[in-house]
């Protein structure tokens, strides 16, 4: 997997609250943007307990699976302002992705068609409802965005069309200088496998 990515914290903030991870699990990779609720040393705390305990799980389990993720993120989170996340598990051998999401943190996978899975509302160590995984079909050279809200969220498709055949970083860069915004933490990731 190819990975370009840009995270900076809010103008005049040295701690970031926003944060993510990228794990390789045997033949499946595992992709979470998570966005610390509010700015600071308090939303960084937050996220990175979220990232520490993802890490933990997918050392201590043999497969992953993104509900039991949730569930374990939100325990851990209860002792903090919480987080907002979305979290992919890309199979390429399987053709599929799998995908949970609470809050708004945007995912897209731009392929044949685009997709656009719906996070279900609430705040992971806060008020996390039931949380559900969606499948979906995926395949080699598949574009995949995932962004959190310090990117204004209608990222133009057309655009998206236009940078494709640009490297991974290449493309967040440039959504990233047309889509940020100063006022918060800002993510951006942009994921592709090379085709076969
Ligand atoms: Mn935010």
């Amino acid at each position: 997997m190819n990975v370009g990515v840009i995270s900076r914290p809010k103008k005049g903030f040295s701690a970031n609250g926003d944060s993510y991870v990228i794990e390789k699990i045997d033949q499946k990779i595992l992709i979470s943007v998570i966005d610390g609720i509010g700015h600071g040393v308090h939303a960084d705390n937050a996220a990175t307990k979220c990232v520490n305990t993802i890490k933990k799980y997918i050392q201590s389990s043999e497969d992953c699976n993104l509900i039991i993720l949730f569930n374990r993120c939100h325990e851990a989170l209860k002792s903090t302002d919480g987080v907002v996340m979305a979290s992919i598990l890309v199979d390429a051998p399987c053709g599929t992705i799998r995908y949970a999401g609470i809050g708004n943190i945007a995912t897209r996978i731009i392929g044949m068609k685009n997709i656009y899975p719906i996070p279900r509302g609430g705040i992971v160590g806060y008020n996390m409802p039931a949380v559900k995984e969606y499948t979906y079909p995926y395949k080699r050279g598949d574009l995949i965005l995932m962004y959190t809200d310090g990117i204004i969220s209608r990222i133009n498709s057309d655009l998206c069309i236009r940078l494709q055949n640009l490297e991974e970083q290449t493309i967040a860069e440039e959504l990233f200088k047309q889509y940020a915004r100063d006022d918060d933490d800002a993510t951006l990731l942009v994921a592709r496998e090379e085709s076969t």
